[in-house]
C-alpha cells in the first residue's frame, strides 16, 4: 500500500502578549546632582535636591534604591516652598495601561490651605495648576511605601507626557521620592492590516516521488494586495 505523505495545515493563534515596557526608570544616583532632562521649577529659593543626608531623615533617605532621592524640605531652609520637579517629556504615543510607580515618604506636620504634595500629569508638555491631579495629599503623613497610579487615562497613546512631583509647604518638613518609573503596554491595533490568506485546493500540487511516496505541496503563493 503506498504510504501517503499528508501536509496538514495548521493554523495557529498566537495570543497577544502583553508585557509592560519601561518608558522611564529614575533612582536619582547621580551623586547629588540632578537626572538629565529632569526640570525644576520654583518660585522660592527652596527647591529639590538629590540628598543623601540620611541623619537628618532619620537614617536612609528613603528605603528606596542606592544612596541617594529627590527631597524637597520645607524647614531645611526656611520659609515657604512651591518647588515643582518634573520629568522629561515621556512618549506613550505606541502605549496603554501606563502606570507610574515610585518609592516616597512624606512627613507631614501644620499643612494649611492648599499646601501638601501633589503629582500632576500633562498631555501639553507643559506643566501646570491646571494640569491633572493623579496624587494629593496634606494632612497626613506617608510612610515610606511604594505607590502605583495608573494614568492610562490621561497617557494612553500620547506623545507627549510630562509627571510633575510638586511640595507646597511653609516649616512642615519634608517629601522624599525615589525609583521613579513609567511603564506601559505596547498598543495593538484592534482591526488588523493584514488580512488572513484564504487556501484552496487549486494552492495545492501531488508529486509521486518513487513508488511508494506521494509528496503534496504549495502550488502556488498567493500575492493578493490588502
Ligand atoms: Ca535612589
Ligand atoms: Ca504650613
Ligand atoms: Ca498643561
Amino acid at each position: 500500500m503506498k504510504r501517503i505523505l499528508i501536509i496538514s495545515l495548521l493554523i495557529l493563534c498566537i495570543p497577544y502578549l502583553s508585557t509592560a515596557d519601561i518608558l522611564l526608570f529614575e533612582d536619582f544616583e547621580h551623586g547629588g546632582a540632578p537626572p538629565s532632562g529632569w526640570s525644576l521649577i520654583t518660585p522660592d529659593p527652596t527647591n529639590w535636591t538629590f540628598s543623601t543626608n540620611s541623619s537628618r531623615y532619620g537614617g536612609g533617605v528613603t528605603t528606596g534604591s542606592g544612596d541617594y532621592a529627590a527631597v524637597v524640605d520645607s524647614d531645611l531652609d526656611g520659609g515657604t516652598v512651591d518647588a515643582w520637579l518634573i520629568t522629561p517629556s515621556i512618549n506613550c504615543a505606541n502605549y496603554t495601561n501606563i502606570i507610574v510607580e515610585f518609592h516616597h515618604r512624606y512627613v507631614h506636620a501644620n499643612e494649611t490651605g492648599d499646601e501638601g504634595i501633589y503629582i500632576y500629569i500633562a498631555d501639553d508638555g507643559v506643566l501646570d495648576t491646571n494640569d491633572n491631579i493623579v496624587l494629593y495629599e496634606g494632612s497626613i503623613s506617608i510612610l515610606p511605601t511604594t505607590t502605583n497610579i495608573d494614568i492610562s487615562s490621561v497617557a494612553n497613546k500620547k506623545s507627549d507626557i510630562k509627571l510633575g512631583f510638586r511640595y507646597k509647604a511653609s516649616y512642615d518638613w519634608f517629601w522624599i521620592v525615589d525609583d521613579v518609573s513609567i511603564t506601559g503596554t505596547l498598543a495593538w491595533s484592534s482591526s488588523p492590516t493584514q488580512k488572513s490568506q484564504e487556501i484552496t485546493p487549486s494552492d495545492f500540487i501531488a508529486e509521486q516521488v518513487g513508488e511508494k511516496d506521494i509528496i503534496i505541496g504549495r502550488n502556488k503563493i498567493h500575492t493578493s494586495k490588502y
